[in-house]
């Protein structure tokens, strides 16, 4: 006899409401054939650029259960990190993306998550568990698309109709069936206003994103210099970028303040270009111990800055 879980949606539901995550989602761990078709091709196009890593482990990225035998259900999380701040407008500021203002959010989301899985496994000693967001062999934004969280802009993005996207995505995969939520249908309609606006033309076709022009990527995970085509094109971004979510009717409808601590006050929204140059090694490592910035290391940060000074 096939034994009952002792969990069910709504325990999910308390449990991740109290964390911050009010945005959840369950889905059935199927294979994910159509989006691994469209990633097959998107490597092939070599979008990746220097991410190698995006080419490994495509079968744990199609098949949940090469992670987790026992994987039925996952369950999407969102956490919004939205809040009304905005940049001073200052030329002499190179601007940090939303995202990266406070502290990383995967060392949030990760305690959050493992909080989760522990009240969960005290209901039910028999939970099984692997929990994501961002690194690791898992299509975050499928799975989340696929548990009714929202649906795949035209810049890629998520889009959550009472959210809109500054939400970042995270999924647990685990071995309890659940009621599972109903696909959002895309929302997006005739605008084309991310692909209009990107600076660099990244949005190469709808629901395409090449990482190679992409400011995201050229200012954080690129390691190499940037190349002079983008010359007058990154506006005043020395890390990450967000046009394409700036100008999306959702977010300017739908966007509502995150009420997490750990997004508000956040230290890092702009930075006076003189102040990452004259940064030593070990200030940058102090300022930014434990935020996103860290990973372009100080040498991208100020290739970043002098690219946008026009100095390199
Ligand atoms: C690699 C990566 C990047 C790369 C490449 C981006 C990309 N679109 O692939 C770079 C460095 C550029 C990047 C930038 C950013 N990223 Co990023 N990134 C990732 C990562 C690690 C993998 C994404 C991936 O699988 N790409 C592969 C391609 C094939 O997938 P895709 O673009 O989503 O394409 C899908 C659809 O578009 C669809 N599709 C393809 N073709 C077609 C055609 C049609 C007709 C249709 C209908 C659909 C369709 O199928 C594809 C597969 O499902 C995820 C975390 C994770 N582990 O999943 C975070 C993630 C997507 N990033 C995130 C964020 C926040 C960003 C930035 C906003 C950060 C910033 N402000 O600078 C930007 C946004 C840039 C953009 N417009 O995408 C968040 C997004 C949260 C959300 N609400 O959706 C994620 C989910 C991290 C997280 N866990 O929160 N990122
Ligand atoms: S993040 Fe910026 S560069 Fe990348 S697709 Fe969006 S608007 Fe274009
Ligand atoms: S700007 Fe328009 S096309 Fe782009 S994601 Fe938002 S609604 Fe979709």
């Amino acid at each position: 006899m096939v034994k009952k879980s002792l969990l069910n949606n709504s325990d999910v539901l308390n449990i991740a409401a109290k964390l911050g995550f009010t945005i959840v989602g369950f889905a059935p761990a199927q294979e994910l054939t159509k989006e691994t078709d469209y990633l097959h091709e998107w490597l092939a196009s070599g979008y990746q650029a220097g991410m190698s890593y995006m080419e490994n482990n495509f079968e744990l990225r199609k098949d949940v259960t090469k992670i987790l035998p026992s994987a039925k259900s996952i369950i999407s999380l969102g956490l919004n990190y939205y809040t009304p701040e905005n940049y001073s407008g200052d030329n002499n500021k190179g601007k940090v993306s939303r995202y990266a203002w406070g502290k990383d959010y995967h060392l949030i989301i990760w305690k959050k998550l493992d909080e989760m899985i522990g009240r969960l496994t005290e209901i039910d000693s028999s939970f099984e568990a692997k929990r994501y967001v961002d690194t690791g062999p898992v299509m975050d934004t499928a799975w989340a698309a696929r548990a009714g969280l929202g649906w795949q802009g035209k810049h890629t993005i998520l889009i959550n109709r009472n959210y809109g996207s500054w939400f970042f995505i995270a999924n647990i995969i685990c071995n309890t069936g659940f009621n599972y939520s109903k696909i959002e249908t895309d929302h997006c309609g005739s605008c084309t206003a991310c692909i209009d606006a990107c600076p660099t033309g990244a949005i190469v076709k709808e629901y395409v994103v090449d990482a190679n022009k992409c400011i995201s990527y050229l200012t954080i995970e690129n390691k190499s210099e940037i190349p002079d085509e983008y010359t007058g094109k990154f506006d005043s971004w020395i890390f990450g970028c967000d046009v394409c979510q700036d100008v999306c009717p959702w977010n300017n409808k739908f966007s509502k303040v995150t009420y997490l601590e750990e997004f508000m006050n956040a230290g890092n929204k702009e930075f006076t270009l003189d102040e990452i140059k004259n940064m030593s090694g070990g200030d940058f490592k102090r300022r930014f111990k434990e935020s996103p910035i860290l990973r372009a290391k100080l040498k991208g940060l100020l290739r970043n800055v002098k690219f946008i000074l026009g100095e390199d």
